[in-house]
């Protein structure tokens, strides 16, 4: 009966949170950051195709999360689910993946948003150099920049995740594996398809490397 209750409440909460986050001043906001860093983005890809006479970055998607999505990770680090724990908690209610071909590539994306002055880098961890325990890998950045549309001195805060081609086809089904779970961490065919999951993790990371040094090969003839 109680349990009943509380998926009530949740529900609720999470209704209550969607139509926060539908209404215009918030679309507006997460869109303008994202118009604003992905814009960015493709003109140095540009730049880099002219001056390497190859393609830097494969593509580049974005989102704004959803409530559920949302309500999740709250609910995960421990706060009540709302729009006001939303923006304080929460660095990624807007999010922007770069996808690159080549390792040196997402690190040269890195660099190039770390040195612009137009944009502050709140957080910056290198999940490539440090994989975490499940074989993740990318580049994670928290970034914010001004809101000019918004109050004095108002900001937006959005997350920017840099990796190759091949991180991102394993990060999909990665991803796939814990929405399917929910979360469930145990079960023999659950730890079985994690234990390959980190295997195919390295076994990727091990292709790229040699992808990218048979590049530079090519580049050298
Ligand atoms: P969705 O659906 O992508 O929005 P933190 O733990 O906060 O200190 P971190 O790791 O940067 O640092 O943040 P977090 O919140 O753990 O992960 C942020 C996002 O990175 C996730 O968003 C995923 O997109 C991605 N991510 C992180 N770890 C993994 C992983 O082990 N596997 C996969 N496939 N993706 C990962 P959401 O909110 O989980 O989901």
């Amino acid at each position: 009966m109680g349990n009943q209750r509380e998926q009530l409440i949740r529900a609720e909460r999470v209704r209550e949170l969607a139509e926060n986050i539908s209404t215009k001043q918030f679309v507006q906001k997460y869109s303008y950051g994202i118009t604003i860093l992905e814009s960015m983005i493709t003109g140095y890809g540009r730049k880099c195709d002219q001056r390497l006479g190859r393609s830097i970055v494969d593509t580049v998607v974005y989102r704004l999360k959803t409530a559920e999505s949302i309500a999740d990770k709250l609910e995960k680090k421990g706060y009540e689910i709302s729009l006001t724990n939303a923006v304080e908690q929460l660095s990624d209610l807007a999010g922007i993946r770069v996808i690159c071909s080549f390792c040196d590539d997402v690190y040269r994306m890195d660099e190039f948003l770390q040195q612009r002055n137009d944009i502050a880098i709140c957080r910056r961890k290198d999940y490539i150099r440090n994989p975490k325990e499940s074989g993740y890998r990318s580049i994670h950045l928290i970034v914010e920049m001004d809101y000019p549309l918004g109050a004095a001195g108002e900001k937006v805060r959005l997350e920017v995740q840099i990796r190759t081609v091949a991180m991102n086809y394993w990060a999909k089904l990665d991803h796939q594996l814990c929405y399917k779970t929910g979360g469930r961490r145990s079960g023999q065919s659950i730890e079985q398809i994690r234990r390959e999951l980190r295997t195919y993790a390295e076994e990727i990371s091990g292709i790229d490397e040699k992808m990218l040094n048979l590049r530079k090969r090519i580049e050298e003839i």
